[in-house]
């Protein structure tokens, strides 16, 4: 695949969503974050320069996401110009439960918007759901249901963007069928998923990249070819993960709970992944989801979902 350069585009360290809004390419990711959030989020923003931080009801630390957001902001930051996203949990994708659990999201974030509220997986669990799941934790979803009341979110004015993670193919056209305002998603590139990729750009949907290193359970940073080409470059190999994602046309949200790698991490303008090595990259072998969801929503013995491909609808 051609990288953004290679395809005459100019390096930018935005994108510009279908709604026209704009979301800096680099975000903090949160997930796992732990007790140093507020002070991951207030260093991410005041002293390396962030403006994009991604975290989730699920993840248990909206309320030290809101705070460190709080300090940023006590500290001179406007809030127009961060971009914070949050997602909805999967036993709140029933119509009637998305607007409270919003609102609870924004009073924990002590925001009175969003700037992208995702769907988490496009799986509904029963609450108290197990891991995995027994038998009928895994609920039925009303996917269009719940999308108008994402929708109704955009036209209420708490929420800027909607999108969705960890969907398929078969499902984005589902969704496209009913949906008034287009998704933007949230996908993984560790395994680069190029399938869902493409579609999303000939929707003209913006894909944002989790896990760019591989998260902790694969860690890229120690890959033969990233440390060559890191080498060479003069780079850490987690800039050049973050990088690579950033030249293929996606936004990407690295996460550290250390301030050096924080600081690290966004050092990724000004310079670029020639396209050789970028193209080497493209074919570190090895490529499969660190996420499969199979912990999530697998019950081997009695579904709905009995395999981690059925998840994906057997598109990958
Ligand atoms: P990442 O790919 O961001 O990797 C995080 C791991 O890499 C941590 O162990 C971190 O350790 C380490 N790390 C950070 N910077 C560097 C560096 N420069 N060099 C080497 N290692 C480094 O994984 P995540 O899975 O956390 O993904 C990023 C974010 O994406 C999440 O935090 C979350 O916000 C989002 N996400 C969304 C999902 C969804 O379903 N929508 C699913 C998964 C993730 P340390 O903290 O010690 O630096
Ligand atoms: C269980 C949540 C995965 C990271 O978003
Ligand atoms: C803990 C979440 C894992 C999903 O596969």
């Amino acid at each position: 695949m051609a990288s953004a350069k290679a395809m005459g585009q100019v390096e930018q360290d935005h994108f510009v969503l279908k709604s026209g809004h704009t979301m800096p390419a680099v975000g903090l990711g949160t997930w796992r974050a732990g007790s140093d959030t507020a002070h991951s989020v207030q260093t991410a923003i005041t002293e390396a320069g962030y403006r994009h931080v991604d975290t989730a009801a699920q993840y248990g630390i909206e309320k030290d996401v809101g705070q460190g957001l709080k300090a940023a902001m006590e500290a001179g930051i406007n809030r127009k110009y961060l971009f914070v996203t949050s997602k909805l949990w999967c036993t709140n994708l029933v119509p009637e439960r998305v607007p409270p659990t919003l609102k609870n999201t924004l009073k924990d974030l002590q925001l009175d918007y969003l700037d992208l509220y995702l769907i988490h997986w496009p799986f509904r669990l029963k609450d108290g759901a197990h891991m995995p799941p027994e038998a009928g934790e895994v609920l039925e979803f009303d996917m269009e249901g719940v999308w108008r009341e994402m929708e109704n979110l955009v036209k209420d004015g708490l929420v800027k963007n909607i999108g969705v993670c960890n969907y398929t193919v078969t499902k984005l056209n589902r969704l496209m069928q009913s949906a008034n305002i287009p998704p933007a998603m949230e996908m993984h590139p560790g395994w680069k998923n190029d399938k869902i990729f493409e579609a999303c750009k000939k929707l003209g949907i913006h894909v944002t990249a989790y896990s760019p290193l591989g998260s902790s359970e694969k860690n890229l940073a120690h890959d033969p070819v990233v440390e060559k080409i890191a080498n060479k470059l003069n780079k850490s190999p987690g800039q050049v993960l973050i990088k690579w994602a950033i030249q293929r046309g996606t936004s990407v949200i690295p996460k550290s709970s250390k301030d050096e790698r924080i600081k690290e991490n966004i050092q990724v303008f000004g310079w670029e992944i020639p396209e050789e090595d970028f193209k080497a990259l493209c074919s570190i072998k090895d490529d499969k989801r660190v996420l499969t969801g199979e912990e999530l929503f697998v019950n081997k013995t009695h579904g709905p979902y009995k395999s981690a491909s059925e998840l994906w609808d057997h598109d990958n």
